[in-house]
């Protein structure tokens, strides 16, 4: 009699693992299927992406450079300061609606003048357009009409966003160490 009743246990479990086998085998082969799937539409909504994404660059090298208006009076620039971010391509178009000769020029800086950004001369109401791809670093540039520096008649280009400056004209977080530099 025991030795019947352990048999019938031992088929019992044997069964059981069988039945427990066949499910884990079912489940897991279902999940990897569905899985399957899931990464596949995830591949083509990848693909889809892609195209859009290509499109819309196309698009933007269509979209033509933004133009910025710029007008040269006796003696001063409208507008003084001109912001753009780096690496934009701008259009100046510089106007001289004012009864002197003046310039539209750039240069890196006010002591930087061995290659102009920008150099654009203006008879009396003259008005030329030229394009420019601005630097990508952060920085401001300098403008100046050439004739009348001695006059002022300056202005900035700013490219990208330059760290606020303090009333004593110091850049913030900056040490000031400007005694010990000189
Ligand atoms: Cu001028």
């Amino acid at each position: 009699m025991k030795q019947s009743n352990r048999s019938l246990i031992f088929k019992s479990f044997l069964i059981l693992a069988l039945i427990l086998l066949t499910t884990a085998l079912l489940t897991s082969g279902l999940l990897a299927d569905y899985h399957g799937n899931d990464s596949e539409n995830g591949e083509v909504k990848n693909n889809e992406i892609e195209k859009e994404t290509e499109e819309i660059d196309e698009e933007a090298e269509e979209i033509e450079a933004r133009e910025i208006i710029v007008e040269t009076h006796n003696f001063y620039f409208e507008p003084e300061v001109i912001n753009v971010e780096p690496g934009e391509e701008i259009k100046f178009t510089v106007k001289n609606p004012s009864s002197a000769f003046h310039t539209f020029t750039v240069y890196h800086s006010r002591t930087e003048r061995e290659e102009a950004v920008v150099d654009i001369s203006l008879s009396v109401g003259e008005e030329k357009s030229v394009t420019v791809t601005m630097p990508d670093e952060e920085q401001e540039l300098y403008l100046v009409c050439l004739p009348h520096e001695g006059v002022e008649m300056i202005g900035s280009i700013i490219v990208g966003e330059l760290p606020e400056e303090t009333d004593d004209g110091e850049e913030t977080g900056e040490i000031d160490n400007s005694g010990e530099a000189e």
